[in-house]
């Protein structure tokens, strides 16, 4: 069973925008309207289209997730969700960053997304502690693919070096 689930977690290298899967997540901010990092490159990579589609929408709380069309990327969906900003773990911010993960599961599952690609939510512009993030993601993914079929595949896309050796440092130690 343990080696099943760990088989549907897929850690790389890489830029999320070019990754062909049913869905990636963008790690947006509470107006849904843009900015730097991640959320600026599925963006820009998507087209002005997108831009329209998340005004429309009119923002996002933290912790929740929103579904948009993919427009010009290989993904068919983009799932915005807004991580916490970190201020030192004493304003809910494990719990708002698990709630992005689990959220936006959630909405894979209702658009039918059999693959969905995360970024590291929180852990750029945000300040939330690398290795404390890369455990939420990984510890609240395996609940949720214990619990549901429809979600094949998650691959955690790691811009950087750093990124992607704590997600394999912490893989064995919430999966096995
Ligand atoms: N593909 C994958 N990961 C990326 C990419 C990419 N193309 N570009 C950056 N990352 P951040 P946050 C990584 O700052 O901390 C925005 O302005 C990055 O190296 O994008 O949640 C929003 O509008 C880091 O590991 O998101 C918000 O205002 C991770 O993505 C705010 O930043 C997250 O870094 C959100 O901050």
């Amino acid at each position: 069973m343990a080696t099943e689930l760990k088989d549907r977690i897929g850690i790389v290298e890489g830029d999320i925008t070019t990754m062909d899967v049913d869905a990636i997540v963008n790690a947006a901010n509470t107006t849904l309207l843009g900015g730097g990092g991640v959320d600026g490159a599925i963006h820009r990579a998507a087209g002005p289209e997108l831009l329209e589609e998340t005004r429309r929408i009119g923002g996002c709380p933290t912790g929740e997730a929103r579904v948009t069309k993919g427009y010009r990327l290989p993904a068919k969906w983009v799932i915005h969700t807004v991580g916490p900003i970190w201020t030192g773990g004493d304003k809910h911010e494990d719990v708002l960053l698990a709630n992005c993960y689990r959220n936006s599961l959630g909405a894979a599952v209702e658009v039918g997304a059999a693959t969905l690609a995360f970024p590291s939510i929180s852990t750029g512009a945000y300040r939330f502690p690398l290795e404390r993030a890369v455990r939420i993601a990984l510890k609240e993914t395996k609940s949720f693919l214990e619990a549901d079929q429809t979600v094949q595949k998650v691959i955690f896309v790691c811009f950087g070096g750093e990124v992607y050796r704590a997600y394999q440092e912490a893989l064995d130690e919430v999966f096995d």
